[in-house]
């Protein structure tokens, strides 16, 4: 016969937050040693720019559509943003973490080759 699990309103609630690591601490000279709780130090995300490269063939509607679509920009700023690329040569789409940043690289790209146009897409560190 199963033994089926006992609901109360203490099993119910979430498991305590794991406490850090204790960390061995300093012989007080008396023999007693006192421990410290360590506090987990972790850096922020390492944050990447993409960028659009500038091209000759790529028309300005597409890029303007590809800053809009994948990259959330209203029409405005998105004209502006490929305006400053067909320039000065590349432009900032937007700053992200790394497997975001990656993701819309590949979307940009397999979008750009599917519409057969040769739009370059990069990833850089910020
Ligand atoms: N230079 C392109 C043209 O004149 C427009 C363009 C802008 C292409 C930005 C790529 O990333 C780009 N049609």
């Amino acid at each position: 016969m199963p033994v089926l699990p006992v609901f109360s309103p203490r099993n119910q609630s979430a498991p305590p937050p794991p406490t850090p690591p204790l960390r061995p601490g300093k012989d007080e000279g008396d023999g007693a040693v006192v421990v410290e709780r360590q506090t987990q130090k972790t850096e922020p995300p390492r944050l990447y720019q993409v960028l659009l490269l500038n091209d000759d063939f790529t028309p300005m509607e597409f890029v303007v559509m590809v800053l809009q679509e994948f990259f959330r920009h209203d029409l405005d700023t998105a004209t502006q943003i490929m305006l400053k690329i067909h320039h000065e040569g590349r432009g900032v789409c937007g700053v992200f973490t790394k497997d975001v940043a990656a993701t819309k690289v590949e979307l940009v790209l397999a979008a750009s080759r599917r519409a057969g146009h040769p739009l370059q897409c990069i990833m850089e560190a910020a």
